[in-house]
């Protein structure tokens, strides 16, 4: 990546967040599921193929656009953005087929910036945080349902966020390494309470590829606030899923277009303590 003296700190901090998503991708256990039987993606390259040329042919693409193209794609690779490029346009599709058989809650994508084995903690739990995190105090009060309504034993909640200027921990430099990271074990009866702070909306980096894609096309880079969660207990299905929160000016016009309207959070302010509080339950399909 070519940084100018112009960035700012929160481009330079953006930027880095998309390019350790590639590191974080080649050294996960993702890259083992690449067989897939030649068939498959003989037909599936070739569909992928014939839609390139009919946009081709429809718009009468000229060399110029081709060779913008060109120059395009390979500053994803050289920025290291397939991950967010992917992540961002492509990913919520893949959910929606994956998941079009659940019965219980919806999900949506994980995106780019999910770390494996979070640091584990009994219910009621408190995000690890710094000692002056800016923002709102958040707590999240939930139980782990079966599909006919028993509680479930043996719950996790997998939970991370972007802190009040909208950086990842692990992926963003600056920040302690689990900062608003974490896993929580819910009770024998499924029930669940996490401490966290209410994260701000989300910019996806402005100045790598993915960023000129935006300026040139005249889009907006931006996600709503959201919270990532990871669902699961013994028998069942996991459920990756984002939480929102009501009134957020990009709910309707998310870049990645992960939102649904069952996602959306209700905090009302917190009866003791400070800041907000919400409840927001999980049912879950057995596992198949
Ligand atoms: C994010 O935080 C995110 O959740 C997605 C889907 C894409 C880019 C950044
Ligand atoms: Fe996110």
């Amino acid at each position: 990546m070519t940084m100018s003296q112009t960035l700012s700190e929160f481009d330079a901090k953006a930027a880095e967040s998309g390019s350790k998503a590639t590191e974080r991708f080649k050294s996960s256990g993702k890259r083992a599921a690449l067989e897939v039987p030649k068939e498959r993606v003989s037909l599936l390259a070739r569909e992928v193929l014939e839609a390139v040329y009919a946009t081709i042919r429809t718009h009468k693409v000229t060399y110029d656009e081709y060779n913008a193209l060109k120059e395009w794609l390979i500053g994803v690779g050289e920025d290291g953005e397939w991950p967010l490029f992917l992540d961002v346009w492509v990913e919520h599709v893949v959910e929606e087929v994956a998941t079009e058989d659940r019965k219980g809650s919806k999900g949506t994508i994980e995106g780019p910036y999910y770390v494996p084995n979070s640091p584990e903690q009994p219910t009621p739990g408190r995000l690890p945080r710094r000692e002056d995190e800016p923002g709102t105090e958040l707590t999240w009060r939930g139980q782990i349902r079966g599909l006919d309504g028993s509680e479930l034993a043996g719950g996790k909640v997998e939970i991370w966020h972007a802190d009040g200027a909208g950086f990842y921990s692990q992926y963003a430099p600056g920040l302690p390494e689990w900062n608003l990271r974490g896993t929580v074990l819910a009770d024998e009866d499924g029930n669940f309470e996490i401490q966290t702070m209410r994260p701000a909306p989300y910019q996806i980096p402005t100045d790598g590829a993915c960023g000129k894609l935006i300026a040139a096309a005249g889009w907006h880079a931006w996600r709503p606030a959201h919270i990532h969660v990871k669902v699961s207990a013994p028998g069942h299905q996991q459920i990756t899923a984002q939480l929102y929160f009501p009134g957020d000016a990009h709910n309707d016009d998310d870049i990645a277009s992960a939102v649904k309207p069952e996602l959306i959070l209700d905090p009302k302010p917190a009866a003791d303590g400070a800041g907000e509080e919400m409840v927001y339950d999980f049912v879950l399909d057995p596992e198949d």
